[in-house]
């Protein structure tokens, strides 16, 4: 069990200006950024990082628009293992309808394919995401 979870401001965050806004609202509720890195993914760290959805028909704009200009990608930790779920709540729910205002995606997302922010969504995804973004960690 890892206290540790892996949270990306997505292209269109960064672009938006909304990065310190997404990172300020993990310091709030008291989650600790241990890494950090602002870097642009190449096909093959995005398309291994979507593994999951690659039969989705949406997979290829998924791709393309996490590749086309910086992401943020962070270590997010707090003081026990379900770090990642209080991320999802942070964050929000996938689709735009069903993301609550309070919610990152809630108050500043407008669709559901540029939604601003990943997380992991399970201990296991979190440990693979940190290994995939993070090698040295
Ligand atoms: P999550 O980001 O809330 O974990 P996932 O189902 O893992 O949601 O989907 C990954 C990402 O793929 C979403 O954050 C969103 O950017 C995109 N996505 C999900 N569903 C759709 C869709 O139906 N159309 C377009 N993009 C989608
Ligand atoms: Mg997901």
């Amino acid at each position: 069990m890892t206290n540790q979870t892996f949270i990306m401001c997505k292209p269109d965050a960064v672009e938006r200006g909304l990065v310190g806004e997404i990172v300020s609202r993990f310091e709030r509720k008291g989650l600790k950024i241990v890494a950090a890195e602002l870097r642009t993914a190449d096909k093959a760290l995005a398309e291994e990082h979507y593994a999951e959805h690659a039969d989705k028909p949406f997979f290829g704009e998924l791709v393309s628009f996490l590749t086309r200009s910086p992401v943020f990608a962070m270590i997010v930790e707090g003081p026990s293992g379900n770090t990642w779920e209080l991320g999802r709540i942070l964050i929000g729910k996938t689709q735009v309808t069903d993301a609550q205002p309070g919610s990152i995606r809630g108050d500043f997302a407008t669709t559901t394919n540029e939604n601003l922010v990943h997380g992991s969504d399970g201990p296991e995804s979190a440990a693979r995401e940190i290994g995939l973004w993070f090698p040295n960690r």
